[in-house]
């Protein structure tokens, strides 16, 4: 009797010790850092997301819109009242959804640490998240990003810095039991400018031994926005920030504001690719940049939803067929097109996202190779492809609901001159000659590119590489 009683125990006790390994999270803080520069969310977005949060197993919403005045450049002032009324709106929403509510300052600008001023500051930031509190918020976070030159140098202290952390963590501790420990961006805040060469930087190193070892601190990579962080990557930032949990990631993807238009109205290109090349183990914190714009970004929001519940088994391919079937129905087979034309994200510091429309240029690659030999190639795959990129903008344009198109109207109608252009550089290869239009539409799309760019190093190289070969 007794026997079977202990191994009834024994099986009952691994069972839950089981389920406990099992049904823990891989990573516990999941969500959205709305830390993008520009024109921030509305509250409807916000609200919006918090519902597509919850149904997309995303559990975190950091509100750091760095175009809020209130949040950057006049974080010292309280906010006025219908902000306050929106923020507690926010609040009430991520509870309801099981969403965690951050408010996030970022007083880096002009922020002072000591004597008097310092004294001051310190009683504006306590001041300010009180008045948070008293909302409902339970997390908070300081930031210290973006605080460099026009040389790209900073002048932060990182003793000073996380000193200040530590205090406002532990006085607002004591005032309220029931915070959760706060969340922080160091000034450098990706691997290659903590470093310089081999030696940790003073900066990084007085940030790192000082910061108190529960606050969740977050970094971006190897680079402000890369193409990956590998378990490699993760575990040499780890060697230089041994926290509690190990370094939280701040993922800058899909986040677009770097394309920001020359009229500051929206950004030229969207970046609709999934999430790609993440750790698959030992994180604690992700937190995804998203767009502007809101809609759009729900395609890569959703694959980041599959990786994060399941790292080591998530396929970034078949998460955004996923996606895109879901959110967009009947018109998902027009939107894949558009979107692969869309997901590669690169500028002179900034690489992240698959590559463009891989099918496209090995396609087209296969067939200026032959054009530049002058051997006649077959032209099918190709002619095939534009054709249904043509048809994919026409039908998106006049069937895509509102609320979509306002935020990809621009980019869809490139998508059909490229589309055109293309098939004016399929024609002029066939007939062995340039077609005069071809290089007015060139010049069109070109007017376009300030506020549209898409398919750059693809379906837009062909138009360019056929100028080139057959141009003058
Ligand atoms: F907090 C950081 F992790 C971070 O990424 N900060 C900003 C962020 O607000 C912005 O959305 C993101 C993408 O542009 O990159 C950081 O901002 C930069 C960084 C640069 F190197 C803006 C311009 C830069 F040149």
């Amino acid at each position: 009797m007794m026997k079977v009683l202990r191994t009834a125990f024994l099986v009952m006790m691994m069972t839950l010790i089981f389920s406990a390994v099992t049904n823990a999270a891989p990573v516990p803080l999941r969500g959205i850092v709305e830390g993008f520069y520009g024109t921030p969310w509305t509250n409807e977005n916000r609200i919006d997301m918090m519902n597509f949060c919850r149904e997309h197993g995303l559990n975190a919403y950091i509100y750091a819109p760095k175009n809020d005045p209130y949040h950057r450049d006049k974080w010292r002032e309280p906010y006025p009242a219908d902000k306050l009324a929106e923020i507690k709106t926010l609040v009430e929403t991520a509870k309801a959804n099981n969403i965690r509510f951050t408010f996030a300052i970022s007083p880096g600008l002009d922020l002072k640490y000591t004597g008097s001023e310092g004294e001051q500051d310190f009683k504006a930031l306590v001041n300010k998240m009180n008045t948070m509190y008293a909302l409902g918020v339970r997390s908070f976070a300081i930031f210290f990003d973006d605080l460099k030159d026009s040389k790209g140098r900073h002048h932060e202290d990182g003793k000073k810095q996380a000193e200040l952390l530590n205090k406002v963590q532990d006085t607002f501790h004591r005032m309220h039991k029931d915070i959760v420990p706060f969340i922080t961006v160091p000034t450098e805040y990706f691997y290659n400018d903590m470093i310089d060469g081999r030696k940790i930087k003073s900066y990084t190193k007085d940030f790192a031994e000082t910061i108190d070892e529960k606050i969740v601190v977050l970094y971006t990579g190897n680079g402000v926005v890369c193409e990956g962080i590998s378990d490699n990557d993760l575990r040499n930032v780890n060697d230089i920030y041994q926290n509690d949990r190990g370094i939280g990631i701040w993922w800058n993807y899909p986040v677009n504001d770097y394309t920001l238009r020359p009229d500051g109205k929206g950004n030229s290109k969207l970046a609709l690719g999934p999430i790609q090349k993440l750790p698959t183990k030992n994180m604690h914190a992700i937190f995804f940049n998203p767009m502007g714009q809101e809609n759009m970004s729900k395609i890569a929001l959703a694959t980041a939803g599959e990786y994060t519940n399941a790292p080591e088994i998530y396929r970034p391919q078949q998460a955004w067929e996923k996606a895109i079937d879901e959110q967009f129905g009947n018109l998902a087979y027009s939107m894949k097109i558009f979107a692969t034309h869309s997901q590669h994200m690169e500028n002179s510091w900034a690489k992240c996202g698959p590559a463009d429309a891989p099918n496209f240029t090995a396609a087209a690659n296969v067939v200026m190779m032959a054009a530049r030999k002058g051997r006649t190639v077959d032209l099918t795959s190709l002619e095939a492809q534009i054709s249904e990129m043509e048809l994919a903008a026409d039908t998106l344009l006049t069937r895509l609901p509102q609320k979509y198109l306002a935020e990809c109207k621009p980019q869809l109608e490139q998508f059909k001159r490229i589309a055109q252009a293309d098939k004016l550089a399929v024609a002029s290869l066939k007939a062995g000659k340039l077609n005069p239009s071809l290089k007015t539409l060139r010049a069109e799309i070109e007017r376009n590119a300030k506020t549209a760019i898409l398919s750059e190093q693809a379906a837009l190289k062909f138009v360019d590489d056929v100028l080139e070969l057959m141009g003058k």
